[in-house]
């Protein structure tokens, strides 16, 4: 079904030819990858916040030095991706103000504290992990400029999550209470990384037409289910207890059987109402504010450097 132009544009998703940004689409397709470029770019920005809570406690100076790297990363992913976004006609500064207005979320995943160092090591492994496993099948987004944005991301997000994994190796090897750290680091994470993948398909209401125009290439319970069978032998090898006691290998379906997430529990910090959404809007209000002053400079040496071409 459709106009001429919507099947023409449906034909070339199918046929796997990469939509640019001039190129006619429809409004729908448009909109879609605003907001979810835009929520993607969001949740690297706030990301940054859970971890650089530890920069100044790192354990090491070779960890600090690691973990700043990380963190400049995800800064790096943010503006890659806000530049994705602006090819569809919206701007930076659109996105900040929905975002700072509540209308354009973030991953629920940085909604919650980072207690220990633990939970850089955690969050490296079980959150980057999550993040990967998603952006490995959004390499091939329809769209060409987020798809290849989300090459350079992935090769960056594969050493932040064998840091996290490294940090968590280290400590699974300590003493008594850096095991215990370890533990209490994995119970607290593991069900928030599960919560990434976003609502069950049944609940998912936009999956199956970003299926259709190849934004996405995989459902959210797809996902979910290949991350813990790819994490859970990960953390045996580390001698660390998935905290899901549903949790069975399924010899049939050759992957992992396990428990429902608290769903309530999501939606409720989607809504706004998790541990940390109040703390990490305002301190992206914060910086907002507090840059205002060099925005406007820019702009207006922007403007004397145009007006002294013109004359
Ligand atoms: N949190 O119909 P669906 C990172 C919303 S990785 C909050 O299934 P969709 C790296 C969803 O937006 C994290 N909201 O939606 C890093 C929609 O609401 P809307 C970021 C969620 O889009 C690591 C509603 O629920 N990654 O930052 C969540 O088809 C470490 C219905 O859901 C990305 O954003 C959630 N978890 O599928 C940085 C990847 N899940 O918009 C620092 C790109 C769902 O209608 C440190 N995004 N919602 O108001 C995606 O792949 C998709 O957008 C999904 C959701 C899979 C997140």
């Amino acid at each position: 079904g459709g106009t001429p132009e919507e099947q023409a544009f449906q034909k070339r998703i199918d046929d796997g030819i990469k939509i640019e940004p001039k190129d006619w689409m429809p409004e729908g397709y448009r909109k879609t990858l605003v907001r979810q470029i835009g929520q993607h770019a969001h949740s690297e920005v706030v990301g940054q916040l859970p971890e650089g809570n530890w920069i100044t406690r790192a354990p090491t100076l070779e960890r600090k030095a690691i973990l700043l790297a990380k963190v400049q990363d995800e800064a790096g992913h943010g503006l890659y991706l806000y530049c994705a976004a602006e090819t569809l006609g919206v701007s930076r500064d659109e996105m900040t103000e929905q975002l700072l207005a509540g209308k354009s979320k973030y991953s629920s995943i940085f909604n919650y504290p980072t207690l220990s160092w633990a939970d850089i090591g955690a969050i490296g492994w079980l959150v980057d992990g999550a993040a990967i496993m998603n952006q490995v099948q959004l390499q091939r987004c329809s769209y060409g400029p987020y798809s290849r944005a989300m090459i350079r991301i992935c090769k960056e997000e594969s050493f932040h999550q064998r840091q996290g994994f490294d940090i968590l190796r280290v400590l699974c090897q300590g003493s008594d209470e850096q095991k215990e750290m370890a533990q209490d680091a994995m119970n607290r994470w593991w069900w928030p990384s599960l919560m990434m993948f976003g609502p069950s398909d049944k609940d998912s209401v936009h999956t199956a037409q970003s299926m259709r125009w190849g934004i996405k290439q995989a459902t959210n319970d797809d996902l979910r289910q290949k991350f813990v069978d790819q994490t859970v032998p990960q953390a045996d090898w580390l001698g660390l207890k998935v905290p899901d006691p549903e949790l069975k290998w399924n010899e049939d379906k050759g992957g992992y059987d396990f428990g429902e997430p608290d769903w309530n529990e999501f939606f409720n910090v989607v809504k706004g109402n998790g541990p940390c959404n109040k703390e990490r809007l305002e301190a992206r209000r914060k910086a907002w504010d507090d840059g205002a002053w060099f925005r406007d400079g820019l702009m207006a040496h922007a403007e004397k450097k145009r007006a002294a071409k013109v004359a």
